[in-house]
């Protein structure tokens, strides 16, 4: 049972006065209106959408918390072994439409409130699609590492485990990005200046962490018996809870964000100083510790300010996970049969040393019994094999920072080392080469992944191709101490309900009812999916099917002209016969937008050059039919080379889109600002999406999973999820090209030693960028990207793949303008084996391979 603080005859009347969920467009309506009046204190003459948005979400908010309670108590109550799930980057977007989609209401069942309300607010005189776009974005991370935890809290509500993700609440977002003149230019996201009815703020959970001091050993000179870490900064952390709604469950789970604030307590020195303004500004500097998301992806700096941000989060989290797993009162041999914690990359690494020293140091267990239980809890997520990518920091800002956590990162790497010697004696080369403690000039490093792999009973990557990788690269000696069972792997997933259902609604309800399935449970149970294989050449339903396409080619079509402020790029009537090309992720080197711009300017020649020498304008169109080349994404603030590339298809842009003598045929469009809000609009309205990275760079990719599930076809390099993608759509439904992982060493090796030998073909092409073609004014705008392939050994072997790349887009323009009956059934085969990237298949197996959690089901 649970303890609490109202006696029992006062229990009767708290049942009385129980608070009731609205179920009904009425009670819809009341609701709404007492929060027009009472929570916003407006009323019918001044409530405006943005109004009708916070109104509307209070009402949604007051459904979910009724049940939120409902299950914390039941979480509490069962006390069942429990996940928390720890990541720096919650890439959440919009809540309301996904609540009203997730919503469970008494009388109806789920899928139905939105139906509901949309009725309900309608007859109050709104439009729900006008209301929803009200809401600003919660871009609280870079791209997929973020949005793939956000999909993960989704599926373990959505399967009922009690399971809590744990995060910062960052004042600004990920930036937003304007395009001026071409170039990307970032402005804060200040996304919390109205107020945020998804947040609800626990200012009486705030928990006090410290930073920097020195350790008191008073007499004792070991470093493994307990100790204490005095003096230092102190800031508080304090509790902001979103709820998090299950789909066709009333289990909603919790999202906990940690926002710094300055402490209150009192500072005699300081008061003593008589220094008032400096004090308050010192206590001012507190909340810079959640002020901003770090804006990069795939790609660590090393600054202290993100250390500190680490630690404030990992130290908040674990005070909280040990004080509910303290009310137990359970043995603390106990505490990994109660809780596993999963860590979403290395970022969370500071947990397993923070756990440690609160066993250690404050608990007095002995090191090696506090060791077992701190490495049964936790388990790490690896996503990233780029050396850029993996996160190292400096002994001496490390122990600047955290001089106790420090002393015990080398007690741990002792253990470890020795164990090591005792296995392997007299390997001074393997020993320097695990070490947690890199010995590099001028400082030695602490590795961070070195460190979580130690710290966790299991390992993993995120697709099956990336968890190959990472055992016979980065963690191979790993392989070789632990064995090949620590490392496993568990392929990314999306959640359907937000990349189909909300995404798509047309898409859904073709599908709902195809499978005459009015309630969306296929949205649990994606495996129904294949029933549509028996039509995929039916032609009545491929009609139907193409229809939904078109209309959300009209959509994004729609999306672009809002952008271009209000002019069209593309022409209606030509919309259904133009081939939608689409690449939307962050800008990266290895993510290869280089190699995709490059391709269409290598298309534009070859249309110029086929006008110029004669042939009549039907004949090049029938070679080249119509086709729109979407792209969008950010690049890092600092990035140089991949701020180059996006003026560049800005550059390519403003050319072929003015260039009369093309008609039309060839597009080019860079979607500013991408993100998930713009994802939803942009990826059900593909033809086709590109997923090139080169080989082995790409740990799973997600957008992939989504853009399939949406029925686009896709042109991809064998890297990360592709090459299950593959296996689960059939080679036959998806356009292949290019080098495979296992040559991309042996080729970069040869760039180096031999000058590159470029294809003729992105010989022309690199010419006419060279020439200027694209930037009359400066003509050597884009000279270091051209260098980076011709004379920098060119890393991401865009040279390597560009004929390949060419040559299978020839094939996607015969299969598209040929043979739409063909193109129609490849997409929605597609659709119908795509069931296993459903993140609640991901979800299921981390529960049973990593976790060993079962659901809690509501009663
Ligand atoms: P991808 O696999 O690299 O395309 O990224 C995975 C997912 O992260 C995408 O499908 C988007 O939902 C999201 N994403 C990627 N980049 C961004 C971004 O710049 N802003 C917002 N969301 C992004
Ligand atoms: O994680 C995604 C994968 O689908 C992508 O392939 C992978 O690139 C992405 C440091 C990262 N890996 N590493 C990061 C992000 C921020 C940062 O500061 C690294 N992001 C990925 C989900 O598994």
């Amino acid at each position: 049972a649970i303890d609490s603080i109202i006696p029992a005859e006062s229990r009767k009347l708290w049942d009385a006065h129980k608070v009731k969920k609205f179920n009904e467009p009425s009670e819809f309506q009341d609701r709404f209106i007492s929060h027009v009046e009472w929570t916003l204190a407006r009323s019918l003459y001044n409530c405006d959408d943005l109004a009708a948005y916070e109104a509307t979400s209070n009402s949604v908010r007051d459904n979910l918390v009724i049940d939120w309670n409902l299950t914390q108590q039941r979480q509490t109550a069962r006390d069942k072994k429990r996940v928390y799930y720890l990541s720096l980057e919650f890439l959440m977007g919009r809540a309301l439409d996904n609540a009203l989609i997730n919503m469970q209401t008494d009388t109806s069942s789920s899928g139905e409130s939105r139906e509901m309300v949309k009725g309900a607010i309608g007859d109050l005189g709104f439009k729900l699609e006008d209301v929803l776009k009200q809401e600003p974005d919660a871009a609280l991370g870079n791209g997929g590492l973020g949005r793939l935890a956000a999909c993960f809290v989704d599926s373990m509500a959505t399967g009922d485990y009690p399971a809590w993700g744990y995060g910062l609440r960052y004042q600004y977002g990920i930036f937003a990005q304007k395009i001026i003149n071409g170039f990307q230019v970032e402005t804060p996201d200040y996304w919390l200046n109205f107020p945020n009815p998804w947040e609800i703020e626990r200012s009486e959970i705030h928990v006090p962490i410290n930073f920097y001091g020195y350790v008191d050993r008073s007499s004792n000179t070991s470093t493994l018996t307990p100790a204490e870490w005095l003096g230092g900064e102190r800031v508080l952390a304090v509790a902001y809870d979103m709820p998090i709604p299950g789909f066709k469950t009333s289990t909603v789970n919790n999202l906990r964000l940690w926002s710094a604030r300055p402490t209150t307590e009192f500072d005699f020195a300081k008061f003593n100083s008589g220094d008032y303004r400096n004090s308050v500004e010192q206590q001012q500097r507190a909340e810079s510790i959640t002020a901003v998301l770090y804006p990069n992806d795939n790609f660590e700096q090393g600054k202290e300010l993100r250390l500190k941000q680490q630690y404030f989060w990992c130290a908040a989290s674990l005070h909280d996970i040990v004080r509910r797993f303290k009310k137990t009162r359970r043995p603390w041999s106990e505490f990994p049969d109660q809780i596993a914690i999963q860590l979403n990359d290395t970022h969370p690494t500071l947990a397993i040393v923070e756990l440690q020293r609160i066993l250690v140091d404050l608990e007095k267990l002995d090191w090696h019994e506090a060791w077992g239980i701190v490495t049964a809890t936790f388990a790490y997520t690896n996503h990233t094999v780029m050396q850029e990518a993996l996160e190292k920091w400096p002994v001496g800002l490390f122990g600047h920072l955290l001089p106790r956590h420090l002393e015990i990162v080398f007690d741990i790497n002792w253990f470890f080392l020795k164990e090591v010697e005792e296995k392997f004696p007299h390997d001074v080369d393997l020993l320097s080469r695990v070490s947690i403690i890199e010995e590099s000039s001028p400082e030695r490093q602490v590795r961070m992944a070195y460190l979580a792999v130690v710290g966790s009973h299991k390992v993993n990557g995120v697709a099956e191709l990336h968890s190959d990788l990472i055992k016979t690269t980065i963690f191979k000696d790993f392989v070789k101490i632990y064995g090949v069972h620590k490392f496993t792997n568990v392929t990314n997933g999306i959640t359907p309900r937000r990349w189909l259902k909300q995404a798509n609604p047309k898409l859904a309800s073709l599908i709902s009812k195809t499978l005459n399935d009015p309630e969306d449970k296929f949205l649990l149970d994606m495996s129904k999916l294949t029933a549509l294989r028996d039509l995929a050449e039916d032609e009545d339903f491929q009609e139907k099917w193409n229809d939904v396409k078109q209309f959300n080619k009209l959509r994004l079509a729609d999306l672009i002209k809002e952008l271009n402020g209000g002019v069209d790029i593309l022409e209606r009537d030509h919309i259904r016969n133009t081939l939608f090309d689409i690449q939307v992720k962050r800008i990266h080197e290895y993510k290869r937008q280089q190699l995709n711009i490059l391709g269409v300017i290598h298309r534009y020649l070859s249309i110029k050059e086929a006008l110029a020498s004669g042939v009549k304008f039907e004949e090049v169109a029938k070679k080249f039919p119509r086709k729109v080349s979407i792209f969008g994404g950010k690049s890092a603030p600092g990035y140089y080379m991949a701020k180059l590339i996006i003026k560049l298809i800005n550059s390519v842009a403003e050319v072929v889109n003015n260039d009369e003598e093309l008609c039309d045929i060839l597009k080019v469009v860079f979607i500013p600002d991408y993100n998930v809000s713009k994802a939803e609009i942009i990826i059900p309205a593909s033809d086709l999406s590109e997923h090139i990275s080169t080989a082995g760079t790409e740990a799973s990719g997600t957008s992939n999973m989504k853009f399939v599930m949406n029925g686009g076809l896709i042109i991809g390099t064998v890297d990360g999820a592709n090459v299950e993608i593959t296996r689960e759509i059939g080679e036959e439904n998806i356009f292949l090209f290019g080098n495979l992982s296992e040559n991309v060493e042996e080729l970069r090796y040869a760039h180096q030693y031999q000058p590159q030998k470029l294809p003729q073909s992105l010989e022309k092409v690199l010419n006419a960028v060279e020439s200027g073609a694209f930037s009359p004014d400066s003509p050597s705008e884009f000279q270091p990207l051209i260098d980076s392939i011709k004379h920098h050994g060119d890393y991401y072997l865009v040279s390597d793949d560009f004929d390949s790349y060419v040559a299978t887009h020839e094939l996607v323009d015969e299969l598209y303008h040929k043979d739409k009956k063909s193109w129609l059934k490849k997409s929605i085969l597609s659709v119908a084996n795509v069931g296993f990237f459903s993140s609640d298949r991901c979800i299921e197996e981390y529960a049973g391979t990593i976790w060993n959690t079962e659901p809690l089901k509501p009663e």
